[in-house]
């Protein structure tokens, strides 16, 4: 083993530091051993990126890519953690105390934006050529605090300090031109280590800058503020990360940011094809496969038909066989608001040639429906225009060749739903790609203690590349292999309270049942049905001293859009909560409620393996997928959901005896919902009385913001909106004699690691490199280009 590291990295963090490596800070070695470690991986490198510039290539574009954070990742991939160690423990530092330096990488808002990220990993690891394309945001997602247990924001410049993991690439920047402005785009590339491998693949990150260095006349005359303030407009454009998830914003910036990577990345590609295969564009399809992560990208589609009309002077005919051969969109979500419709003046503003574009789109649509016999209803509901609003979704059936939900309850909706009419056309271009999370950062990395058993248990560690070599060894375990789960659990969740008191100052009983739930913070998500049962709990302990309850912990931790008012009520409505059941001598002694701030990837790494109870709640219908489902069953917590999103292939690779399911199914939603009654579950459903009035009556305190009633209303009062949309109240009886009964089942420790160990070993399905694999052969038609 080569021990590069123990030599380069003090060099790396006294060119950082500019001192002897024994005086320099945290942060500063936190930037040299980082240093070192892309020092290491430089050949390798560009070795891939020449091989697979020359080859078939998939182009993944997102306009997230939620990363968190790159050392331990790289290290772990490389294998070169122990080498780490040594090499900062020479100077007299912690390995560990260095990797909290980092910060985490947030360009992103939540699965989405995550799920980008361990694709990448997956590629990498699975030696596929492909790129990951998307935006150097100055700002990822804010940091959230808490102040009277109201969300707060504040801005998280992450690279502020320096970071080592992107590169800048001056020489390789393109122009990308609006109505009102050119803009110069930079590339930063980040590099994306696999497993046990030397490839290692590219996230290209653009970053927007003004094109003149200094507008000289601007600057020396009386309009130099001006001039220095339309130098800040261009950069505005990659300054923010848009914190809405599942929910659009029609604000002119974010179309530019859309416009700004996608523009960038085709222009590259573009250059890249024509100096590999020469000026005739016909076969761009051949080598080039593009992924659409929603439809965030989809203005690549007539931003490709621009580059090969006007640019290389294709034929319209024949620049479209090329569009439909290169583009695949994955639709994420059927909520409505989700869906981006943007006002076509927008597009007359910023970019008229795309508009003409996007027009001549939609009159050829229009045109060949017609000729398909369509009813002219039908037509006008799924043309690319319709009134003065162009439907993005609409356009990416259009032109895409793979259309593909992400979990196959997800895919039959949109098959017979969402997207309904395009499936009745092209039901070809339909198919499923449940989700999958990386096994290397989601169970290696971030649960080092399991990680060593199953090495322990298989023999080897092949299970990291190969997760669905667990399930030979489901039923065929010693028994003292639950024993020694056990011990695992208890000890991640002993560092988890230390973790837990420290950032949060509050004590947590390590004994207790450790239930969590961390997402974002959305309606059909139903922190609020949780919220109801802690807070019914609560009630019934009050009522009851006697009353048995197995020690719980309820864990939250959940950002909520800034502009969205009933999920930050609801966060506000949860610390409350905690405030009343924390602070009551007796109560408090049986149950807590933590809610984590500021809830993002890392803490996500100490959070999960500690989990015993995995809250996945949704109403039926309404999650697509979800992925954190998917990193507690690696970790051994054992959900408790809906059937929903990938849950429903959960429960089917665990069987029903080893998850907890509840509430009323998406086939029934339907009637039940036509008879819904609200107002009837709180007057007879046991519990929800008390709780409900407990909103209003003092019990619990909203700062006089008037939000718990609102809150108490959206349950109950069919005003603006029917009441309980995501029929919280509908499914609470279900909920709570679930969760009852699974707190009383924790008490069987040897029964509840068995399923724990079932959930573990039957989790090979649900890593993103299944998920990737699919998508190479299926979709994407690439091989495996391994560098050596
Ligand atoms: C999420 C879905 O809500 C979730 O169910 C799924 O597991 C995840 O995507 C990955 O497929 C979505 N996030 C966003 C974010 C935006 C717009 C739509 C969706 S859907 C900004």
């Amino acid at each position: 083993m080569t021990q590069k590291l123990v030599t380069s990295a003090p060099a790396q963090v006294r060119a950082v530091s500019g001192r002897p490596e024994t005086a320099a800070t945290l942060m500063e070695v936190w930037q040299g051993l980082s240093a070192a470690v892309v020092d290491t991986i430089a050949d390798d490198w560009y070795a891939t990126e020449q091989k697979y510039s020359a080859g078939r290539q998939e182009h993944y574009f997102s306009a997230e890519f939620l990363m968190g954070r790159a050392l331990l990742n790289n290290l772990s991939n490389l294998g070169m953690v122990d080498e780490a160690r040594e090499a900062v423990g020479s100077f007299g530092v912690n390995l560990s105390d260095v990797l909290e330096q980092e910060p985490d990488a947030a360009l992103g808002n939540g699965g989405l934006g995550r799920l980008a990220a361990c694709f990448l990993d997956s590629c990498a690891t699975l030696d596929l050529p492909v790129n990951g394309f998307g935006i150097l945001y100055r700002y990822g997602l804010f940091k959230q605090l808490f102040e009277d247990g109201f969300q707060t924001e504040h801005p998280d410049p992450w690279m502020e300090e320096g970071y080592p993991f992107v590169i800048r690439h001056e020489e390789a920047q393109r122009l990308v031109h609006y109505q009102d402005m050119t803009v110069r785009a930079i590339p930063y590339d980040m590099p994306i280590t696999g497993y046990g491998t030397k490839n290692v693949g590219t996230l290209r990150l653009w970053k927007a800058e003004p094109l003149e260095e200094f507008d000289y006349d601007a600057f020396n005359s009386q309009r130099f503020t001006e001039a220095i303030v339309e130098r800040e407009r261009t950069s505005d454009i990659s300054r923010v990360l848009y914190p809405n998830d599942t929910t659009y914003e029609g604000k002119v910036l974010r179309v530019r940011q859309q416009y700004f990577f996608c523009s960038a990345s085709l222009q590259q590609i573009v250059e890249n094809y024509v100096s590999h295969h020469g000026e005739d564009l016909t076969g761009f399809a051949d080598y080039n496969a593009i992924q659409l992560n929603d439809t965030h990208p989809v203005l690549a589609i007539p931003e490709l038909m621009r580059i090969l009309l006007d640019e290389h002077h294709l034929g319209w005919e024949e620049a479209w066989e090329v569009v439909t051969k290169t583009f695949a969109y994955t639709n994420h979500t059927v909520l409505a608001e989700a869906l981006e419709t943007w006002e076509i003046s927008i597009f007359d503003r910023l970019f008229p040639r795309i508009t003409e574009i996007v027009r001549e789109i939609d009159r050829r649509f229009r045109m060949e429906m017609a000729e398909r016999g369509l009813e002219q209803g039908i037509i006008d509901y799924m043309a690319p225009i319709s009134g003065d609003k162009v439907r993005m979704a609409w356009i990416a059936c259009y032109a895409s060749y793979s259309i593909n939900g992400v979990a196959a309850l997800h895919t039959e909706i949109i098959k017979r739903e969402t997207l309904g009419e395009w499936h009745a056309i092209w039901p070809e271009r339909f198919n499923n790609k449940t989700n999958g999370v990386t096994p290397r950062r989601w169970l290696r990395q971030c649960n080092p203690r399991l990680s060593a058993l199953l090495d322990e248990v298989t023999g080897s560690d092949t299970w990291v590349k190969d997760l669905s070599v667990l399930a030979e060894h489901t039923d065929s375990v010693d028994e003292s292999v639950y024993d020694r789960l056990a011990e695992i659990k208890h000890a991640n969740k002993v560092d988890f309270a230390a973790w837990i008191a420290q950032r949060e100052g509050i004590e947590i009983d390590p004994e207790a049942i450790f239930d969590v739930q961390i997402k974002r913070l959305h309606e059909y998500k139903r922190q609020l049905l949780n919220a109801i049962y802690i807070l019914d709990l609560y009630f019934r302990m009050k009522q009851d001293p006697s009353l048995q309850v197995p020690k719980r912990v309820f864990i939250f931790g959940a950002k909520a859009a800034p502009g969205y008012i009933r999920a930050k009520a609801i966060i506000k409505l949860i610390n409350a909560i905690a405030d009343l059941v924390n602070n009551d001598p007796v109560v408090s002694q049986t149950i807590k409620v933590v809610f984590v701030h500021n809830y993002n990837v890392s803490p996500a790494e100490h959070i999960i393996p500690a989990a015993d109870v995995s809250e996945q709640i949704s109403m039926a219908g309404k999650e697509a997928s979800g992925t954190s489902n998917m990193k507690f069953m690696m970790n051994g917590a054992l959900t408790l959901g809906t059937l929903d999103g990938a849950n429903v292939e959960i429960l089917e690779a665990v069987g029903d005896d080893n998850a907890y399911i509840f509430g009323a199914t998406e086939d029934e939603l339907p009637a039940l919902r036509e008879s819904y009654d609200p107002v009837w579950h709180y007057e007879n459903v046991p519990g929800l009385k008390r709780v409900l009035d407990a909103f209003t009556d003092g019990t619990l305190d909203d700062n006089g913001s008037g939000w718990f009633a609102d809150l108490r209303r959206s349950l109950l009062e069919a005003s603006y909106e029917p009441a309980d949309v995501y029929y919280v109240l509908g499914d609470f009886a279900s909920y709570r004699e679930t969760k009852d009964a699974m707190a009383a089942d924790y008490a069987d420790t040897r029964a509840w690691q068995r399923k724990a160990w079932v959930n573990i070993t039957r989790s090979g399905r649900f890593s993103s490199d299944r998920t990737i694999s699919d998508y190479a052969r299926e979709v994407w038609k690439i091989d495996p280009e391994p560098i050596a």
